[in-house]
């Protein structure tokens, strides 16, 4: 057994620094900037540098004020860009998950971004940042399931980086409010057994989706931008027994989003 997989099997998790090259973490930071920065000119009028940052996040609170939809529609739209999914995919987040135990690694659910402020929340509400849960109740995959979690700017407690808690993969599934993504763990957690991550660009926490954790604090005025992939093992005995369950769910709109739309014109316009 690598030594790696030693501390993912004890501590349900390892931080393995400059594990990611800073070039392909940033290129997917400028994806999502550029992929929201069309809709903040849109919506608001502005044209902002999106490697200002602080003008630049100014603008996205903005937008999101403005209009909430759209807003929230271009973060989903955020989680399809090409930069995004080819990392997931790269053979060295491959062989890191074999590394670990993964011996037959596969995609678990589809690669995603969050983009964590109290200025991005509706009516004060802590929807922009998770309580105490496991990842496994919203994925239900192969018990040696694993997640990996990084920011793509420098992130320490300030900015609200990820809390885990040691060995709390092998403490069983806990009970919570809600398998869906808000729900939180209801029986009794210490806040003193997290432990604060921290993280400079480059650097991954690779846990189990048993791993209870929650996320950080973001006290400071700027956005906590992350990204999230999720993978089960495709060799687990259970997960094969139990029939390989999807317990995401990826349906399309029952109505037209846009109602009538697009007139034959438009489609003459394009097609021209
Ligand atoms: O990024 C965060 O703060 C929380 C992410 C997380 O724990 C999750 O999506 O399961």
């Amino acid at each position: 057994m690598s030594t790696l997989q030693e501390q993912f099997n004890s501590d349900g998790y390892v931080l393995l620094r400059g594990f990611l090259d800073k070039e392909v973490i940033n290129s997917i930071y400028r994806d999502a900037r550029k992929i929201f920065n069309a809709q903040i000119k849109h919506v608001t009028g502005k044209s902002v540098d999106i490697d200002d940052r602080d003008a630049f996040e100014n603008a996205m609170f903005e937008f999101f004020e403005k209009d909430f939809n759209a807003f929230v529609n271009t973060g989903k739209t955020v989680q399809h860009a090409f930069s995004l999914h080819r990392l997931g995919l790269d053979p060295k987040i491959e062989n890191l998950l074999k590394e670990a135990g993964l011996s037959n690694p596969i995609i678990g659910a589809r690669a995603a971004m969050q983009f964590n402020s109290r200025f991005l929340s509706k009516d004060g509400s802590k929807h922009w940042k998770l309580d105490a849960h496991q990842d496994w109740r919203t994925g239900q995959g192969s018990l040696d399931s694993a997640v990996i979690w990084f920011p793509m700017v420098d992130a320490g407690a300030e900015i609200g980086a990820l809390q885990v808690i040691p060995g709390s993969h092998k403490t069983g599934l806990q009970q919570s409010t809600t398998s869906g993504y808000q729900g939180g763990i209801t029986s009794s957690i210490k806040e003193e057994d997290f432990i604060q991550t921290e993280f400079q660009v480059g650097d991954i926490l690779l846990f189990s989706a048993f791993l209870i954790h929650q996320s950080g604090n973001n006290v400071t005025n700027n956005i906590r931008w992350s990204v999230q992939l999720r993978y089960n093992n495709l060799d687990e005995p259970t997960f094969i027994d139990r029939g390989y369950p999807m317990a995401y769910i990826y349906k399309p709109e029952t109505e037209l989003v846009t109602p009538d739309f697009p007139t034959v014109a438009q489609l003459k316009e394009v097609f021209s």
